[in-house]
């Protein structure tokens, strides 16, 4: 997700693909020596006990299986992206510091009536279940992951939108106190997302509170993100405070910030190349190995008809 440009010594041109690979080592390198300097993770220790703990774990719902092997927890929460916490892919301990109880969420917009809820008080209305999902990152590495949520449905059937509402509109917290990287004021913070209404209704669509069985880990972007599998990852917006209606389509975080690379719909498709790198195939994170990308990650059967009669639309990107 590096907007600069390539300089020549950084990787050889025949070795395109593997430039998100490439930037991302670097990264976990720079990450290696952060972590030693903290030595014992002290936000880890210090962490209060969750008042949600004791939903979890959640029935699996068995509909949604997986051609491949769940991605052990920790290799998942030693890689990952949440760049207010920095642009390394080291980035657990510091999000250590985002205090996630009390968390509360503002729904408003074109809905019947605008509210605000405590995150607890929204997990006691729904019903908590497992899915297994694969996530594909648009750095064209991928994971296989126990997450614990519920339909994104539920959340907009409480939000009650008007007839006129056409999109979801999903920010994360602002807070350059907490999150170092907020303070760089040229990005366009808060992190934002959107799904069309339909996007968000549809069955896939799915709000995550938790992960292999557990109330989720800040740095996977507790305590509520987005999990929609059927397109890049950036669209999974994490630690939420704010999902509003709109007639009108948003901007994303990363569309404002390089729109050729990143686009509203962003629905994976191994046919259509990002810019700077093939989407062909993916990297199973924490194996080394590579399997082909599917297009719609493999998700078609639910979401390929949301997308009929869309030709204008750059869908996959
Ligand atoms: N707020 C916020 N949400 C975010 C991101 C981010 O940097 N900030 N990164 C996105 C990207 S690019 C990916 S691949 C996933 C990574 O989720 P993970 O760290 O749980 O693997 O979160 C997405 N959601
Ligand atoms: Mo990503």
């Amino acid at each position: 997700m590096f907007v600069k440009k390539r300089r020549g010594w950084e990787l050889p041109e025949q070795d395109a693909t593997a430039e998100p690979l490439f930037f991302n080592r670097r990264a976990v390198m720079a990450g290696t020596g952060a972590i030693a300097g903290t030595a014992f993770l002290p936000g880890l220790a210090r962490a209060a006990a969750d008042p949600t703990a004791s939903l979890y774990p959640a029935a699996r719902n068995s509909h949604y299986t997986l051609d491949r092997p769940i991605t052990p927890e920790a290799d998942n929460t030693n890689y990952n992206n949440f760049y207010e916490f920095g642009f390394s892919k080291r980035v657990a301990s510091a999000a250590e510091a985002l205090p996630t109880h009390p968390w509360t969420i503002k729904v408003d917009g074109l809905v019947e009536k605008p509210f605000e809820i405590a995150f607890e008080d929204l997990v006691k209305r729904v019903t908590l279940e497992e899915r297994l999902y694969r996530h594909r990152c648009v750095e064209a590495w991928s994971m296989a992951v126990p997450w614990t949520g519920f339909p994104m449905r539920a959340l907009v059937e409480m939000a009650k939108p008007l007839g006129s509402a056409k999109y979801v509109v999903m920010k994360t917290f602002l807070d350059p106190k907490i999150a170092p990287a907020q303070k760089q004021t040229w990005y366009p913070w808060p992190y934002t997302e959107g799904l069309t209404i339909a996007e968000a209704t549809n069955d896939l669509a799915f709000i995550v509170t938790g992960a292999y069985g557990k109330p989720l880990p800040k740095v996977m972007g507790a305590p509520i993100r987005l999990a929609t599998p059927w397109k890049y990852g950036f669209k999974s917006i994490k630690s939420i405070v704010a999902v509003s209606f709109s007639e009108k389509r948003p901007v994303s975080y990363w569309e404002s910030l390089q729109s050729s690379e990143y686009g509203f719909w962003a629905n994976v498709n191994p046919e259509v190349p990002h810019p700077r790198w093939s989407q062909a195939r993916e990297e199973i994170l924490g194996t080394g190995d590579y399997r082909p990308t599917l297009i719609y990650n493999g998700y078609g059967e639910y979401v390929a008809d949301l997308y009929k009669g869309m030709d204008g639309e750059k869908l996959f990107m």
